[in-house]
């Protein structure tokens, strides 16, 4: 079965005003969107109900972060028992700004994703490598050092909740996008790591979304790949061209 096209927008910690908030959900509820496309928008905490209640019911909703306990003295934080109850399906977990600006480690990102998978909700699970890493060669061993704490964590039917995205850190918000032939390099290399880590099962039901400045105009070029099943798109999903992005492999 072809693997579902996945377009999330992160929308970080952006928008600032409620105003802001419901010209976003304007646009997407006022969109003609690719019913055979999975739509996933992660706005801030504050936001996740206020939107639900607002956006149209094809579009679904994701946190941007949970904690791995269900409930607790961890101010400041948010359980996955928590979103579940409040029928938030998705979470974005190991996003380069929460490894690097939070210092979450891979370690503590496997704990959170099974935390979320055994609470009932989805993942979208963050990948990605710097520029220096990159230019050393490291690319796929960064990544499967990334990996390998989620693979042992999870049973092989758990994968079936995880969305990986692939998000080089180089290209994050730097409006430097990885060109096609690197995303699908990367990604090729991920899926044949999944083969290899879990099962030939995982490996081709699992998808694999790209992330980083991706852009209305970058978009089909990237979509086109074999193993590019869809995008994680942070600044341009606050923009009207995130339906362009959506709406890719029209
Ligand atoms: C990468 C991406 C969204 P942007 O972080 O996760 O952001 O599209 O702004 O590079």
């Amino acid at each position: 079965m072809p693997r579902q096209f996945f377009v999330g927008g992160n929308f970080k910690m952006n928008p600032i005003t409620r105003e802001s908030k419901l010209a976003l959900a304007k646009t997407l509820n006022d969109a003609q969107i690719d019913p055979s496309v999975e739509v996933v928008i992660a706005p801030p905490a504050i936001y996740l109900l206020s939107l639900r209640e607002v956006i149209r019911p094809d579009v679904k909703v994701a946190a941007q972060n949970a904690h791995y306990k269900p409930n607790g003295a961890f101010t400041g934080e948010i359980s996955p028992a928590m979103l579940a109850d409040a029928q938030i399906p998705y979470v974005i977990l190991g996003h380069s700004e929460r490894r690097t600006l939070f210092h979450e480690t891979s370690d503590l990102v496997a704990q959170k994703t099974r935390a979320a998978i055994e609470t009932g909700l989805s993942v979208i699970l963050c990948v990605g490598e710097t520029l220096a890493e990159r230019e050393s060669n490291k690319t796929t061993q960064v990544i499967e050092e990334q990996l390998k704490p989620v693979v042992d964590t999870l049973s092989e039917e758990q994968w079936s909740k995880i969305v990986v995205a692939y998000e080089p850190v180089w290209a994050i918000g730097t409006g430097k996008v990885a060109t096609a032939a690197q995303a699908q390099e990367t990604h090729a290399a991920i899926r044949a790591f999944l083969a290899k880590a879990v099962s030939p099962a995982v490996s081709e039901n699992t998808r694999i979304i790209y992330g980083g400045s991706v852009t209305a105009a970058n978009c089909k070029e990237l979509s086109k790949q074999l193993d590019v099943d869809g995008f994680l798109v942070g600044g341009a999903s606050l923009k009207p061209e995130f339906v362009d992005i959506i709406n890719a492999r029209k």
